[in-house]
């Protein structure tokens, strides 16, 4: 049984994976889906890049280097959103969020304070080969965030957006130095959320190498039985 996509049910998710694993891709499916609210705070700090912020100064030279922003600023920047979202009784799909250990607890207490709590974890789970593949060819749009790629799916028409028809463009910390930076990031600072959330029975591991619509029939199967099973 599939969730209507003006189901009221609320259903707070995280899309968990590498740099590169597909997050924003899924997220855009499970949107339109779900009807998830999607909180994704790599395109939150671009926004603060783009109207050059005092914050979006700051991030652009740390994620410039492949490291990731203070938890400080990050839990900032993100609570007042998923309190918008959870206090209207929405869905949240957090994407990118929590990246750190001190994330994830500031997140649990956050869910908890609001009366609220997660219902699943997806793990986007991708060989290191592909994830350069990946994001050696990725390019998003620099005006409304889509994501394409040079031959996976490439805009419609040359460097255009096909949604806002803005520019499209390569991200500046896609390239292969950088990535390695922030693959070694990942396994150092991120990694460590998944022995965390073991036990939990939150967490749902996806094969995600497979084609994009194939890694989306699997999330929404477990979405579906989520729901079925009551849990959410
Ligand atoms: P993010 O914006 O979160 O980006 P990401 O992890 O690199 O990519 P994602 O997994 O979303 O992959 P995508 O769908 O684009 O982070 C950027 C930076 O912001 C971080 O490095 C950090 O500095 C900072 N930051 C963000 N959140 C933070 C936090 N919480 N704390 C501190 N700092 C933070 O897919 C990649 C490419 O593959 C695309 O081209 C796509 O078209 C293609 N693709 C996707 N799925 C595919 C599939 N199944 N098959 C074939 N191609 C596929």
């Amino acid at each position: 049984m599939s969730q209507a996509h003006n189901d009221p049910t609320p259903m707070n998710i995280l899309l968990l994976g590498p740099p590169g694993s597909g997050k924003g891709t899924q997220a855009e499916r499970l949107i339109e889906k779900y009807g998830f609210t999607h909180l994704a705070t790599g395109d939150m700090l671009r926004a603060e890049v783009r109207e050059d912020t005092e914050l979006g100064r700051m991030a652009h030279e740390i994620m410039a280097q492949g490291k990731l922003v203070h938890d400080e600023i990050i839990n900032q920047m993100i609570r007042n959103h998923i309190a918008r979202v959870v206090q209207a009784g929405g869905r949240a799909m957090l994407d990118g969020y929590p990246r750190t250990l001190g994330q994830l607890e500031f997140l649990l207490n956050c869910m908890s304070d609001l009366g609220s709590e997660l219902h699943a974890v997806f793990f986007l789970d991708v060989s290191r080969e592909t994830l350069l593949e990946r994001m050696l060819g990725r390019m998003i749009c620099r005006n409304c965030g889509a994501v394409y790629h040079q031959r996976n799916k490439p805009p419609r028409n040359d460097m255009t957006c096909d949604i806002c028809q803005g520019d499209v463009e390569r991200r500046v910390d896609d390239t292969k130095e950088k990535i390695e930076q922030r693959l070694i990031t990942y396994s150092e600072q991120t990694e460590p959320i998944l022995g965390a959330l073991e036990s939990s029975g939150l967490l749902y591991r996806i094969q995600a190498d497979r084609d994009a619509p194939e890694v989306f029939a699997e999330i929404c199967r477990e979405l579906d039985r989520i729901a079925v099973a009551g849990k959410a």
